[in-house]
C-alpha cells in the first residue's frame, strides 16, 4: 500500500530525458502505487487545452493507461500550469483539485498544495498571482490566437526569470508562519507540497504537536517523489 507524489516536473518538448523518465515512472513505481497526486507545475508553460504540442498527447495517453490500470490520479495547478483544464483533465483521465486538499491516508491527515501559496514575503510573485488567476482574465487570454498566447507566455517566462535573478533566496521560499496558519487552519500534522525546489523535510510544531512538512524536489537531472505508506513518510529520488 502507497500513495505518491510528485511536482515540478516541467515537461517539455526541448528536455525529452525528463519526459522519458517520467513515463518510465509511470508504467513502473506509478503503476503500483494506490494513487498518484501531482502538486503542480507538471508542464513548463501551459496556455491552453487546445495547444496541439505533442508531448501534450503523449503524456495524456500515459496518464490514460495509468488510471484506466486502476491507479487514481490527481492534479492540483501549480503556477505554470495553473490553466490546465477539463479537456485534459477527461483525456488524460487526472482529476483536477482545489488549489488545497487534506488527504486521509492509512490513518494520517495529510495537507497537499503546490506550494506557491506560502511564499508570502514574494510580493511581487503573489500581486502577479492575484492577477491571473482571475477568471476574466483567463477567459481573455483563452480566448486569444495560440501564436499571441505563446508570445505571452514567453513574456511572462522572461519577466519571472529576470525579477528573480534579483530576489533573495529567502523571499522566494515558504514565509514559516504561512505554514503553521496553513496546517492549523486545516487541522493536520502533515504538509507535502512543490513549488520551492528545495526537497527536504522539515520537523515544525504544529498545534503543540510534532508535525512534519515535506518538499518535492524538481525533476531537473533525476526524479523526485513521496511515498507515504501505513508506515510512513519518505522522501526520495531516483534517476530518470
Ligand atoms: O516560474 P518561476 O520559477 O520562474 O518563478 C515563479 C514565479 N513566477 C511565475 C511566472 C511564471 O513563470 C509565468 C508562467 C506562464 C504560464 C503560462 C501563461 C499563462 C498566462 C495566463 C494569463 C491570464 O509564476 C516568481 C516567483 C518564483 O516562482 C518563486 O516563488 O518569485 O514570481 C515572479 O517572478 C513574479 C514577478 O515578481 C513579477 C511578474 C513578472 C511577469 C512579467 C509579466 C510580463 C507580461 C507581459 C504580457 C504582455
Ligand atoms: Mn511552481
Amino acid at each position: 500500500m502507497a500513495t505518491l507524489f510528485i511536482a515540478d516536473l516541467h515537461l517539455q518538448t526541448e528536455e525529452p530525458a525528463i519526459t522519458a523518465g517520467f513515463l518510465r515512472f509511470l508504467r513502473t513505481q506509478a503503476s503500483a502505487a494506490d494513487a498518484l497526486y501531482i502538486l503542480g507545475d507538471l508542464f513548463e508553460a501551459w496556455i491552453g487545452d487546445d495547444d496541439p504540442t505533442p508531448l501534450h498527447h503523449e503524456v495524456a495517453a500515459a496518464l490514460r493507461a495509468l488510471t484506466e490500470s486502476g491507479v487514481s490520479c490527481y492534479f492540483i495547478h501549480g503556477n505554470r500550469d495553473f490553466l490546465l483544464g477539463k479537456r485534459f483533465a477527461r483525456e488524460s483521465g487526472m482529476q483536477l483539485l482545489p488549489e488545497e486538499k487534506v488527504l486521509n491516508l492509512y490513518g494520517r491527515n495529510v495537507l497537499i498544495m503546490h506550494g506557491d501559496t506560502l511564499c508570502t514575503d514574494d510580493a511581487g510573485y503573489q500581486a502577479f498571482r492575484a492577477k491571473v488567476h482571475q477568471p476574466w482574465l483567463q477567459t481573455l487570454f483563452l480566448a486569444l490566437p495560440l501564436f499571441i498566447r505563446r508570445r505571452i507566455a514567453a513574456r511572462m517566462r522572461a519577466g519571472s526569470k529576470a525579477a528573480n535573478s534579483s530576489k533573495s533566496v529567502d523571499i522566494m521560499d515558504v514565509n514559516p508562519q504561512a505554514v503553521i496558519d496553513a496546517m492549523e487552519k486545516q487541522h493536520v500534522q502533515y504538509l507535502i507540497h512543490g513549488h520551492t525546489h528545495r526537497p527536504a523535510v522539515h520537523a515544525l510544531t504544529v498545534n503543540g504537536m510534532p508535525a512534519q512538512r515535506v518538499v518535492l524536489g524538481a525533476w531537473h537531472s533525476e526524479g523526485s517523489m513521496v511515498k507515504v505508506t501505513p508506515e510512513g513518510i519518505e522522501l526520495s529520488h531516483f534517476p530518470f
